[in-house]
């Protein structure tokens, strides 16, 4: 049993600068600490040069996380009771390094995974961790988040080639085009800044930036919309192919640079001409004049700004077409910087480097390299796909993963097919989780190793993606500012890949080079390391309270090679086939299918983070369960009324939740958020935790994408049923519909 306490706060004595780590928007704050500097305390620091005194309630709520009395303060181990129980950090490293050592003598290092998830790419101390104690080990298992979430983004890059300048930044946007995203709640940047995103949308559209969304829902961002597109979710293609269509029907295209950079353009346009306007609306259900004064507005009245994509169309069936297509709009329509062009933020921690204006050709990662043993999907930036880790523990043969270390995060909750999962991972021999809380992955975890938090650790701002979590060459550094709670053993994350990695004798490289095995080294030599690259000396970034902007020299785009042979691949096979398939459905109503009249639409709620904080009490109060949010004449078409217990089921489960009228959202959707509920062994009630919306999914062949194994989690078919009882009490949740 996790053991209780009651926290101990005491009043407010100092405070200290730091920035929040709780999702990209790394906003700056001001830390109110008690005379023992535990956290009391956090608001938006408005001096803040970056995030301008933005903070939400999760980030502001962090006091509750710091001294919550669910958190582990020390190594737990599982029993043979089966609870977890309290054990010296010594006992566990030494237990666990001998377990991994027998695994791998048995069945070699590939019996060996890793997941990271949110929890770990916001440490950037050990952000690297995962990847650099399997390459030691020689497990290509690594896995993360990254490709149950935006993957189609490299798959898209490596099915069309690369254009290293990459897109005109918001700042010199004209227009901005947003597929299924939400960056004013999600505060998740595609190259929309969000630093402190309502206020810098706001003064974009102040000097002229016209705004495009296509989201099922009349979203946060898309009241600030000169137009929303209004399509049903999984329709995105269709949109998408309907757009290209009208532009290259209309010539709107940049010829000089299609002409220069894109051999295909004939076939893509040819690809796309079955995509009419009237076939295109009737399929995604928006009106024909919208989608025509879409095409208008981006690629003929504006002539710079890009379009991007979120989750809403890389989680859905195509996603990885959708990302494609809404690349192909970018290059026909020449959305990129070009020669000449400053760059404005050309490396921080990524090391600067001359910059050109050239396509680098399609690099199909995946086709060298390790593969999946299940559908033989391969490696993306080093990783195999999420999507195929459940089959990768349960399909027996050599180099079955038997160990998961999952790093700050909740695969148990985020990987679809909840009920394989479990399986999966309850089959395990070794599950280690480096996690706070208790979660759907600690109750399944033999070991739990506890981090610190936040406030507790030295850190840097996300530097894997820095140059979208930031439009300007920016970045600080915070010290340990926070004591962990009286009698807490617990470590930074990256001590414990550090530690294991000595017991069996292996070096971990960070950022290409060896890190001494003899002695630990401490957060600051491993941000000092990660920092090697800056144009700054680490003490002057320690030194500089609120961080520092590091223009250096403007570094502009450099011309390329002028003979290069290199051009976008805007149409290779498989992308003709994913095509051609989406052309086929035009022929079909959109809601056809009897039993399944409705699509699920994914959607993030303000006040929660994924799984992450949702049993604190703060939270708690204000999103207890997820709800079916529904558009209200829907509801009354289907007598469901306000909070009655609705049974939503796909192909693949069914979960009952309660229904929530919600003008924003269009007719034919029903919009549940992820990350709630228990396992299917723990069958906690509704009421009280809310459901999982991975009842519904598979991460199986027939219900995920080609390439990344990206199982699908919006826009497909799902039935609504209302189930003649109000305020669910019971999970009811089951396989098979
Ligand atoms: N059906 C469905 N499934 C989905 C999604 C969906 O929309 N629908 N979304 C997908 C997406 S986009 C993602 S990113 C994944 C989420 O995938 P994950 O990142 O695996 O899941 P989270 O719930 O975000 O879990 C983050 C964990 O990090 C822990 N944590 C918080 N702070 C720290 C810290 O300082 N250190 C450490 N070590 N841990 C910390 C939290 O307690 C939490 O348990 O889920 C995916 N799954
Ligand atoms: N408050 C909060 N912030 C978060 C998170 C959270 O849980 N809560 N999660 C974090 C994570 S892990 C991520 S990956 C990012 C994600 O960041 P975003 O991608 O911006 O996520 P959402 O805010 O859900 O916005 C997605 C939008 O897509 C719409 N949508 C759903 N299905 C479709 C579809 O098929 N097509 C189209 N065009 N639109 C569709 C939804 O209505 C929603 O408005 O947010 C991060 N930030
Ligand atoms: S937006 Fe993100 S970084 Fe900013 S306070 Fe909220 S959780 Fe923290
Ligand atoms: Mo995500």
């Amino acid at each position: 049993m996790v053991e209780h306490r009651e926290p101990s706060q005491g009043a407010a004595v100092r405070e200290s600068l730091s920035f929040c780590r709780q999702c990209m928007g790394m906003c700056g704050t001001i830390v109110s600490l008690d005379g023992e500097s535990r956290v009391v305390g956090v608001r938006g620091d408005r001096e803040d040069p970056s995030t301008l005194g933005y903070a939400c309630f999760k980030g502001l709520n962090a006091p509750e996380a710091h001294n919550s009395p669910e958190r582990f303060l020390r190594p737990m181990k599982r029993m043979s009771d089966g609870e977890l129980a309290p054990i010296p950090l010594e006992q566990a490293l030494d237990e666990i390094a001998t377990r991994i050592r027998e695994l791998v003598d048995a069945d070699g290092p590939g019996t060996v995974a890793g997941y990271r998830g949110g929890g770990a790419f916001f440490t950037s101390s050990s952000v690297m961790m995962i990847p650099a104690f399997l390459s030691a080990l020689g497990s290509p298992k690594a896995y993360s988040s990254v490709t149950i979430d935006q993957s189609a983004k490299m798959v898209a890059l490596g099915r069309l080639g690369m254009w290293p300048p990459g897109r005109v930044p918001m700042s010199r946007s004209d227009v901005y085009l947003l597929v299924g995203a939400n960056p004013l709640v999600s505060v998740s940047a595609n190259g929309f800044d969000t630093r402190n995103p309502t206020k810098r949308l706001r003064a974009a559209r102040e000097r002229g930036m016209k705004l495009i969304v296509i989201d099922p829902r009349e979203s946060e961002t898309a009241r600030f919309a000169d137009i929303h597109i209004q399509a049903l979710p999984g329709e995105d293609c269709v949109v998408l192919a309907g757009l290209l269509h009208l532009i290259l029907e209309n010539g709107w295209q940049d010829h000089a640079f299609c002409d220069q950079f894109a051999d295909d353009v004939d076939a893509l346009r040819s690809a796309v001409a079955r995509f009419t306007s009237d076939a295109v609306a009737a399929r995604a259900g928006i009106s024909e004049s919208t989608l025509r004064e879409t095409a208008r507005l981006f690629a003929h009245e504006c002539s710079t700004g890009p379009a991007a994509g979120a989750t809403g169309p890389d989680m859905a069936p195509g996603g990885n077409l959708a990302e494609h297509l809404i690349e192909c709009l970018n290059i026909v329509c020449g959305r990129y910087l070009r020669e000449g062009d400053p760059v404005e933020h050309p490396g921080v921690i990524h090391a600067r480097q001359p910059i050109r204006a050239e396509v680098i050709p399609a690099p199909r990662w995946w086709e060298e390299g390790a593969r999946s043993r299940v559908g033989g999907f391969g490696q993306l930036d080093g990783e195999l796909p999420t999507g195929t880790l459940p089959d990768e523990i349960l399909a027996s043969g050599s180099g079955r993963v038997r160990c998961l270390i999952s790093h700050g995060g909740n695969p148990a909750s985020a990987i679809p097919g909840i009920e394989k999962v479990e399986r999966a991972f309850a089959s395990l021999d070794l599950l280690v989780a480096i996690e706070p809380f208790p979660t759907m992955t600690t109750a399944l975890a033999d070991y739990v190793l506890p981090p610190t938090l936040q406030y507790e650790r030295a850190d840097l701002p996300i530097w894997l993606y820095e140059s979208l979590v930031s439009p300007e060459p920016y970045t600080r550094f915070t010290p340990a500012i926070a004591t962990p709670p009286e009698g807490a053993e617990v470590a930074d994350d990256y001590l414990y890949f550090w530690e294991l990695a000595k017991r069996l004798g292996l070096t971990l490289e960070l950022m290409g080079e060896a890190l001494p095995m003899d002695s630990a080294p401490s957060t600051r030599e491993i941000l000092e390391r990660t920092a090697a690259n800056a144009p700054v000396a680490f003490d002057e970034l320690e030194r500089a309270e609120r961080g520092v902007f590091l223009p250096g020299e403007t570094q502009f785009v450099e011309p390329g090679d002028p003979d290069s042979p290199n051009r976008f691949s805007l149409l290779p096979d498989d992308v003709a086939d994913e095509l051609a398939g989406f052309a086929g459905t035009l022929a079909h109503p959109p809601l056809g299918d009897e039993r399944f009249r409705y699509r699920l639409a994914v959607r993030r709620l303000r006040d929660g983070n994924n799984s992450a904080g949702l049993s604190l009490p703060s939270i708690k109060a204000r999103v207890p369960v997820n709800p079916g949010f529904m558009n209200p004449d829907d509801m009354a078409d289907d007598e469901i009324s306000n909070g009655d217990e609705i049974e939503i089921a796909s192909r693949h489960g069914k979960i009952r939740v309660r229904a929530e009228a919600d003008p924003s959202l269009r007719r034919g959707v029903v919009s549940v958020s992820h990350g709630f509920g228990s396992l299917p062994r723990e069958g906690a009630k509704y009421a009280d935790v809310g459901v999982s919306t991975n009842w519904l999914t598979a991460a199986s062949e027939g219900s995920r994408e080609s390439i990344n194994a990206m199982p699908w989690m919006t826009g497909f078919p799902v039935s609504v049923e209302r189930t003649g009882a109000r305020a669910p009490g019971a999970v009811e949740a089951s396989k098979g519909a």
